[in-house]
């Protein structure tokens, strides 16, 4: 593989549904894809997960755009890169920026599958060709609405329904769930939005058999979650909180979580990703794929991760008409009534692009040279 240039595009794409979580809430999704060329003209793409302000964690489409053009482009055609695995470790110098140099490093990954023909999730390692999928439901105007979107996706087929809550908006929402649909599989996501002060609130949370509570505390906090953990039945999940190997390691050795989620972009990439799946897999920690209301490509690379051996509970991976009205792949991700999404066989990211439907899409665009 010899790298020649990355084209950096801005997309803009509304929901279908408005999307809201205890930080903010989306209806437009603006989306940074990144597009990079081998010398011999095949292609890779890739999806920046950053979000449209700062509220997730710190990266923005317009820093990660800043990111990649000005120190992640540079750093790769200084090292001739010549393997997606080796693009980690040529990154590394740029501290933080992980969806920035995750944009990238998938791309890379596509490249690289595409070249040698066969599916990314085979090149990856693989080994599940049908991955289990539950859906992240938003916050609502009211408790009737969540009962009817709970209702909506268990019929399709989902294998596992999270719900968004925040203080104030958490205990009844909870138990409505819980009451009208007694044996789901159920799990609650805080993003952050708790401190130990709300132990006992939390506490009643552990009366509802939920799978797991996500990322209550803040990112930082993995003592407090440690603190937490301990005074909880229900597992932990942390998302915010796990940015690499070590920090899942560091997060294990305090006893911060049980469950880890594992986003592309908030870890910097497949191989990040592959780490951590692996460090958990070897301690007995079950992972599974986060979702960041990715466009089809980003998707798609959720889909090949979530094939790894250890991704064994169902993801926040589902189908595009959740999202889109047309998406940018085609043909767009389905789910099977039984809530599977199956791995594609075609080489790469195993969908096609649908460049014209980027084109006319397309708020800005700007190529960056990787070897003339
Ligand atoms: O915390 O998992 C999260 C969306 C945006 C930012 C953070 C999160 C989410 C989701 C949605 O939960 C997952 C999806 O459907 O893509
Ligand atoms: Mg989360």
């Amino acid at each position: 593989m010899q790298l020649e240039r990355v084209e950096l595009r801005e997309i803009q794409l509304p929901l279908k549904w408005p999307f809201e979580t205890s930080f903010g809430r989306t209806t437009r999704r603006r989306i940074l894809l990144v597009k990079v060329f081998d010398r011999s003209g095949a292609y890779g793409y890739g999806e920046c997960t950053a979000a449209e302000g700062p509220f997730y964690n710190h990266e923005t489409i317009d820093s990660a755009w800043l990111a990649v053009a000005d120190f992640v482009c540079p750093l790769i055609a200084r090292a001739r890169v010549e393997n997606a695995s080796d693009v980690r470790e040529t990154i590394s110098p740029i501290r933080g920026n992980l969806m920035a140099k995750g944009a990238v490093e998938t791309a890379v990954w596509d490249l690289e599958a595409r070249l040698e023909g066969r599916p990314l999730w085979r090149h990856l390692g693989g080994t599940q060709a049908e991955i289990a999928c539950g859906v992240s439901i938003g916050l609502q105007e009211t408790t009737d609405a969540l009962l009817e979107n709970v209702r909506r996706e268990l019929e399709s087929g989902y294998q596992r329904i999270k719900i968004k809550i925040k203080p104030g908006r958490d205990l009844e929402l909870v138990d409505a769930v819980r009451s009208k649909f007694p044996s789901i599989r159920l799990s609650v996501d805080a993003n952050s939005a708790y401190s130990l002060e709300d132990l006992d609130l939390l506490k009643q949370l552990d009366e509802y058999d939920l799978m797991m509570i996500e990322q209550p505390l803040a990112p930082g906090d993995l003592i407090d979650h440690a603190k937490l953990q301990r005074e909880l039945k229900i597992p932990l999940c942390l998302d915010e909180s796990i940015l690499s190997r070590e920090d899942a390691r560091h997060a294990r050795e305090l006893g911060s979580c049980k469950i880890v989620n594992i986003k592309l972009g908030r870890v910097g990439g497949h191989s990040e990703a592959r780490l951590i799946q692996e460090y958990c897999a070897g301690e007995g920690v079950p992972v599974w794929c986060g979702g960041m209301l990715e466009s089809g490509i980003g998707r798609a690379h959720n889909i090949a991760m979530s094939t790894l051996p250890g991704f064994v509970l169902p993801g926040d991976v589902s189908a595009s008409e959740r999202y889109w009205e047309e998406d940018i792949i085609a043909p767009p991700v389905t789910v099977s009534g039984s809530g599977t999404i199956r791995a594609p066989e075609g080489a790469g990211i195993g969908y096609e692009v649908n460049e014209r439907r980027i084109e006319s899409l397309t708020a800005r665009r700007q190529e960056v040279l990787i070897q003339g």
